[in-house]
């Protein structure tokens, strides 16, 4: 892991095949660890629909949503608190960040073939000052940033695997999302798909 100069996309900082594969594999197994822990869910909406995206976390923190909207738990739907965050995944954020905070949430996306992300804001946190770090790993996915209003113009750029992607200062408050996943685009996952980990600070 050496972080050379990212490319800048509206603030968007994306530091390309900054992990090498022998780290990519290292990082899957331990969120595989994880998700044994902390199964995969669909989060429902708060319009009642169930997000095509699994997910699940780790840290301190994992992010929910139901009927009652989007926010932070403590612990995971099946009662138990969220497993660490891997040292393999700490690693990336002290890397690409000058931050003195560790990161107390890693959230998990997982998508498959037809899985997508509308375009959002990360605003469920309370200072917006610390950056969101977001790592790729797997199938390709059309990564959509626009601006802090969601009329903004957009533009899309594909993110692979082991692309790392820093939201801070201007980015921070950007809408972005996944359009979609270019499925079998990658080997390292053995069904293929795609994982996302977003590392935040909470609170
Ligand atoms: O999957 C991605 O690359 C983005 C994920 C994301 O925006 C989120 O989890 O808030
Ligand atoms: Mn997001």
């Amino acid at each position: 892991m050496d972080p050379v100069k990212p490319l800048n996309l509206r603030g968007f900082l994306i530091y390309k095949s900054l992990l090498s594969p022998a780290e990519q594999g290292v990082i899957l197994d331990d969120i595989r660890g994880v998700i044994k822990q902390a199964p995969l869910f669909s989060p429902i909406t708060a319009w009642g629909k169930p997000m095509s995206v699994g997910m699940s976390s780790a840290g301190r923190y994992g992010w929910y949503s139901d009927r009652s909207g989007y926010r932070y738990e403590r612990k995971h739907p099946n009662g138990t608190p969220w497993p660490a965050i891997p040292q393999s995944v700490m690693r990336i954020w002290s890397a690409v960040t000058d931050c003195a905070r560790a990161p107390d949430c890693c959230l998990i996306n997982h998508y498959t073939e037809k899985a997508r992300m509308g375009l959002h804001q990360d605003n469920d946190e309370q200072d917006f000052s610390f950056p969101v770090v977001s790592v790729s790993l797997g199938d390709e996915g059309l990564f959509r940033i626009g601006g802090t209003e969601r009329k903004d113009k957009t533009e899309s750029i594909w993110l692979s695997s082991g692309d790392v992607c820093v939201m801070g200062g201007s980015a921070r408050l950007a809408y972005h999302g996944i359009d979609r996943i270019r499925f079998g685009s990658s080997a390292l996952l053995r069904n293929n798909g795609r994982i996302n980990l977003t590392l935040r600070v909470v609170d």
